[in-house]
């Protein structure tokens, strides 16, 4: 059975993660392998930001590992809050204040489409790969519900009138960017299972 170290200290992610995994896959986080420090996320894309969590913890610890960068890609802001959706309102901004800078932002625009996307890193017997996940849907006008994390309660995914956090969790796996990275990832990980099974 694989086991992987998840590369994240956001516990909502574990938790998004782990609802879709199939047992088959064992999943350590951070905590149970005892890992405290911070990791950096110094770039400008979720690729490069994905592959730097992977690899920090791949130097640290020297097991099979992923990591997973996400965020929020708004067309009419250019792109942003992109790779800086944690830190869209400074360093250390709350999800309520990046949320209430993005609506602030939007404010007098019609253009509201939006897109999550998620990267997967995935470091295997020491070899690099990457698999991604995109949610397209629209920026409501205020925020609704109080599932969730970030910016969820704005977010209605394409085929739903509910924000996600409007929604229960496996209603939010429906659509979302994280889960369809996640299957994905599956898929990678039995393809590499069954490669490394028949050499
Ligand atoms: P790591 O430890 O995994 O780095 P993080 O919270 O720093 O956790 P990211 O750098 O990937 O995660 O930042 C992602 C941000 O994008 C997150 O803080 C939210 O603001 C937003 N975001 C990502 N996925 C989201 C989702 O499913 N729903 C709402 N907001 C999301």
């Amino acid at each position: 059975m694989p086991v992987l170290i998840f590369a994240t200290h956001n516990p909502h992610k574990l938790q998004e993660v782990q609802s879709v995994l199939p047992a088959s896959i064992r999943l350590l986080s951070l905590q149970d392998v005892g890992y405290k420090e911070n990791i950096p996320e110094p770039y400008d894309t979720l690729e490069e930001n994905s592959r730097v969590k992977a690899l920090t913890i791949y130097e640290a610890l020297q097991r099979d590992c992923f990591a997973e960068d996400s965020g929020l890609e708004v067309p009419a802001l250019n792109g942003a809050p992109g790779a800086r959706s944690a830190r869209f309102a400074g360093d250390h901004a709350s999800d309520a204040e990046n949320l209430a800078l993005l609506l602030s932002r939007m404010e007098g625009i019609s253009r509201r489409e939006a897109r999550f996307r998620t990267v997967i890193t995935l470091i295997w017997q020491g070899k690099l790969h990457q698999v991604e996940g995109i949610c397209e849907g629209t920026i409501a006008t205020a925020p609704r519900g109080k599932g969730g994390f970030g910016y969820d309660p704005v977010f209605i995914p394409e085929g739903s009138q509910q924000t996600f956090a409007e929604m229960s969790l496996d209603e939010k796996n429906q659509f979302s960017h994280r889960a369809k990275a996640i299957r994905a990832f599956c898929d990678l990980v039995y393809r590499l299972t069954a490669e490394s099974d028949s050499r």
